[in-house]
């Protein structure tokens, strides 16, 4: 009999750097009286995160939203936008705030990045972009959708929200695709708070996108285009900056706590494990997806997830239900079966991983997963 846990288990929860460390920081807050519209702090923050990422070509926001909205916005993509309907509902938001209209494709099943194979039949003469996810941290089909997009003149957009730190070949996934944006809420690995950053390939959009999250301002009395405020603030900068001095040790964590879980759940009947990831992506354990087969494991996913919260354990069924499937996109006209999304949809599951998380922690986990599966198909 396996007891539940004294605390609830979340299915992530913020890295957070030394109090002390915080607070002596603040101090400079105080004495600059400095709290936002482009402080020290956010500069300094910007160019750290430029020598990060080895480009100038970089911009911060207030979270990864704004971020999206204002690359699209800046970008002047209009239209429509072939996209996932599996991720978070930012992406599409984002569309739908610039009157774009998604044009949802199906996803591959090993690592659910959007199904390359399928993009170009959804394109039409209004298509101006690709809209992909690095669902989970995993990297889409960088080559294929570089020349699907080149072939068609469409911009390729990568929603990078769960990728930092993620690499390709040696490079950033950051430099791939004409734009992309990460998030740095503060339930991803690396956060400062909440946050967002574009990074791109045309340096000519800087100044737009400084205009467009600082209301437009030139200066005191001049607006050069209807901007919005979504500034990054100078106690954001600083968890940021500090959490970055960590960011390693975070994942060095993860991949010890995500390996684990592979060790254990690789051969539990009806559980199905994201494969190995191509041998040239260094990866930042950013998520733990496991697909739930009722038939198999006994279990739907519904239930499961149901029976873990007895356990005190609160997982998540990111990303379900599709986005085509909420009702202020259900007017949406999806051409694609999405067959694949939407049998993934049904059967996801996010354990819990994150930098606090014991190897015990995930041990029990486990544990209660195959005895919970195990009773049943018994
Ligand atoms: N694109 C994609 C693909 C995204 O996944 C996201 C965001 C975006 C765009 C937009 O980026 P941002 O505008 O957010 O920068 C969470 C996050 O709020 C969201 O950032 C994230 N994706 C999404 C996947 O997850 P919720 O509503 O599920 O979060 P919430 O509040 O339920 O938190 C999850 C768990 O984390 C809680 O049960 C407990 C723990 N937690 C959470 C917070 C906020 C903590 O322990 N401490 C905390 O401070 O959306």
């Amino acid at each position: 009999m396996i007891k539940p846990f004294e605390n609830p288990i979340y299915v992530t929860r913020p890295f957070l750097p030394p109090l002390e460390e915080y607070c002596e920081s603040l101090k400079e807050i105080w004495e600059s009286r400095w709290l936002t519209n482009n402080g020290p702090i956010v500069r300094q923050f910007a160019k750290r995160l430029a020598s990060y990422f080895e480009t100038d070509n970089l911009c911060l926001f207030n979270n990864g939203t704004l971020a999206l909205q204002i690359a699209l916005q800046g970008m002047e993509i209009s239209g429509e936008v072939i996209t996932t309907p599996f991720t978070f509902v930012a992406t599409t938001h984002a569309l739908f705030w610039n009157k774009i209209r998604p044009v949802f494709v199906d996803i591959e099943p090993d690592y659910y990045t959007l199904d390359t194979e399928k993009v170009e039949a959804a394109i039409t003469p209004w298509t101006t972009a690709i809209l992909a996810v690095h669902v989970y941290g995993h990297p889409c089909k960088l080559n294929a959708l570089a020349d699907i997009a080149r072939k068609h003149n469409l911009k390729l957009i990568y929603d990078a929200a769960h990728a930092f730190d993620v690499k390709v070949g040696g490079k950033s996934i950051a430099h791939f695709g004409d734009l992309s944006m990460f998030s740095f809420h503060a339930t991803k690995p690396y956060h400062s708070i909440e946050g967002g950053m574009l990074t791109f390939k045309d340096s000519g959009l800087k100044q737009k996108f400084d205009y467009l999250k600082n209301f437009g301002f030139e200066n005191e009395v001049e607006v050069v285009m209807p901007g919005t405020n979504a500034k990054m603030n100078e106690f954001q900068a600083l968890m940021g900056e500090m959490v970055l001095a960590h960011i390693d040790q975070i994942i060095n964590k993860r991949e010890r706590l995500y390996q684990r879980y592979h060790e254990i759940l690789k051969d539990v009947p009806g559980i199905r494990l994201v494969p190995p990831l191509p041998a040239d992506v260094e990866y930042n354990y950013a998520y733990m997806p496991i697909e739930v087969n009722e038939d198999i494991y006994g279990l739907s996913r519904e239930r499961l997830y149901e029976e873990l919260k007895k356990y005190n354990v609160f997982t998540r069924r990111y990303f379900y239900p599709l986005l085509c499937d909420f009702p202020c996109y259900r007017a949406v006209t999806v051409k694609d079966s999405l067959s694949v999304a939407r049998a993934v949809a049904s059967r996801i599951l996010t354990l819990p991983i994150y930098y606090d998380l014991a190897l015990d922690d995930v041990q029990k986990i486990c544990d209660i997963i195959i005895a919970i599966g195990s009773k049943e198909a018994g």
